[in-house]
């Protein structure tokens, strides 16, 4: 081999064409009931990768009937020997974390080095903790009479139907099937149309160790594929990340069955730096939190940046020359810190927010970031950061969820006025506050409505911290014991009489 020529599993472009229009069912890689692919590209480069199975209703259909089929003897095995199983799975992706870094790299066009590679190790790492609860599927006793015991069982729910997003769809696919495994369960998960590789190799490399069918995953669209899935009679549970408006979908027909959902949704999550806080800490926290190395597509991004009138000048010139210095370009070039949006239809709606920002009366938009000049991406979907200032809390961008690298800065000096300001949104995903005062800190996480406050830090998602929206960010939360307790089983009360 010469020396810049990589295995043929390290180069992603080979892995890619090897996983060409393919579903995973009952352990095998089969090709969609209809024949049917869809084109898969990488968005630095605009070109063809690899093409990825059309799964329609017939193929969930199949994988539901494997699910069914193997949920029972898998949950039939003691607990603690699913996780052993989980857990192995999670040492066997670590071993492809470099591989499944560069796979997620080129169809989603996230850096290698800044994202898909932390991504890759997150995936395996939520396997790992989740194999280790399985002895912690406990019930509860609960007093009664001396005669009489009462006591509660954690029954696995039976098939749960998983559907994921683009933006961090290793991860999010993980913290949904590893938690919902290890509880008995078996799993069909829809990938996302624009990144249905790497979660495919992922499952792949799950099936080295796990029984056929306690996984399923399948590629496609949401109308033919997701939705057979939410409606599909023997699917007794949805977890689903994604936008609102899906979110509402599938959460109106599983309420048709009855069955119960997890919802995480969008985000336009406040980060507020008050007067006394620690400005260039904070500023490394706002690059983080804004996520400018996945090009701002986290449903957690502090898109709203509320600073201090005393400090928001330093702030804002701080954050402009961080976010400069950073490299845009080829994804799987490891110099690079952000690479693109995900799809032609993400770039147009990013490009119009930037478009209505700066159109807005009393605004600013400052460019940040060099574009990249290299000609082999002059058709990649490479959004240039902007960070908007002077912007008001009632304008659109302040509102809805842009998906992009797109920051808003809100100046304020009143700290009533902007824990207001900062609960004036239809959602409720992450909100964080920076300050040396404690009392401001406490005060704040007490009163930010949110499912997730951080003080001085920015998110750090690990799957043992439970995570999830109120409000519009959706229901439920995913991570930690109490998901897997709370959103993967069913409490069953049993009463004995022991005369
Ligand atoms: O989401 P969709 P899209 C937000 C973000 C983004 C917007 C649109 O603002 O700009 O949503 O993104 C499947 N029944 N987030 O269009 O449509 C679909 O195939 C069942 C935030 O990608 O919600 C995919 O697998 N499933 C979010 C998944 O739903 C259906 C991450 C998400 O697609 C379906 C992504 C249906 N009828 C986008 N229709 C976050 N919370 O992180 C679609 N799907």
């Amino acid at each position: 081999m010469q020396k810049n020529e990589l295995s043929p599993q390290l180069d992603p472009f080979a892995l890619a064409k090897s996983l060409a229009g393919r579903n995973l069912i009952d352990g095998a890689l089969v090709p969609a009931a209809a024949g049917k692919t869809f084109p898969v590209v990488n968005p630095a480069t605009g070109e063809e990768v690899s093409q990825a199975a059309y799964g329609e209703a017939a193929d969930v259909d199949a994988a539901v009937a494997s699910s069914v089929k193997a949920q029972k003897a898998w949950a039939r095995l003691p607990s603690r020997e699913r996780g052993r199983l989980v857990a192995e799975c999670g040492r066997r992706l670590t071993l492809h974390v470099e591989e499944l870094g560069r796979l997620i790299a080129l169809e989603t066009g996230k850096a290698l080095r800044t994202e898909s590679r932390v991504e890759a190790s997150v995936l395996a790492d939520a396997f790992v903790f989740y194999g280790g609860l399985g002895g912690e599927l406990k019930g509860e006793t609960v007093p009664f009479n001396p005669d009489m015991l009462s006591l509660t069982l954690r029954e696995p729910i039976g098939v749960v139907g998983a559907i994921i997003p683009w933006n961090v769809p290793m991860m999010l696919m993980a913290l949904k099937i590893a938690p919902a495994m290890v509880a008995g369960n078996a799993v069909v998960v829809k990938s996302a149309e624009e990144a249905p590789l790497a979660v495919l190799r992922a499952c792949q490399i799950m099936n080295e160790v796990l029984p056929p069918g306690v996984f399923n995953i399948l590629s496609g669209f949401g109308p033919e594929c997701g939705a057979p899935l939410v409606t599909h009679p023997k699917v007794g549970k949805i977890t689903f990340t994604g936008s609102v408006e899906t979110g509402k979908i599938v959460y109106r027909a599983a309420a048709d069955k009855l069955i119960p959902v997890t919802l995480e949704l969008g985000g336009k999550s406040p980060m507020i730096v008050m007067g006394d806080a620690d400005v260039d800490r904070a500023v490394g926290g706002a690059v983080t939190g804004m996520r400018f190395t996945r090009q701002g597509q986290s449903c957690t991004a502090a898109s709203r940046i509320f600073v201090h009138s005393s400090i928001h000048d330093e702030f804002v010139g701080k954050l402009k020359a961080k976010v400069d210095a950073m490299v845009m370009g080829d994804p799987l070039d490891e110099k690079t810190d952000i690479g693109t949006i995900i799809s032609h239809q993400q770039f147009d709606k990013v490009k119009s927010y930037i478009k209505i920002g700066t159109e807005l009366a009393g605004s600013k938009a400052n460019l940040c970031s060099a574009m990249p000049t290299d000609p082999k991406l002059a058709k990649g979907l490479f959004v240039q950061p902007v960070i908007f200032t002077g912007v008001d809390n009632d304008s659109r961008i302040a509102r809805e969820e842009i998906f992009g690298p797109v920051a808003c800065i809100i100046k304020f000096d009143d700290y009533e006025q902007v824990i207001e300001q900062a609960n004036d949104s239809e959602y409720g995903l992450a909100a964080t506050i920076w300050t040396r005062d404690l009392r401001t800190a406490l005060d704040a996480s007490r009163r930010l409505e949110a499912g997730i406050v951080q003080v001085n830090q920015n998110l750090v998602v690990q799957p043992n911290i439970s995570y999830g929206g109120v409000k519009q960010s959706g229901l439920g939360k995913e991570a930690s014991l109490e998901a897997m307790l709370e959103h993967f089983t069913h409490k069953k009360t049993v009463i004995i009489n022991m005369l």
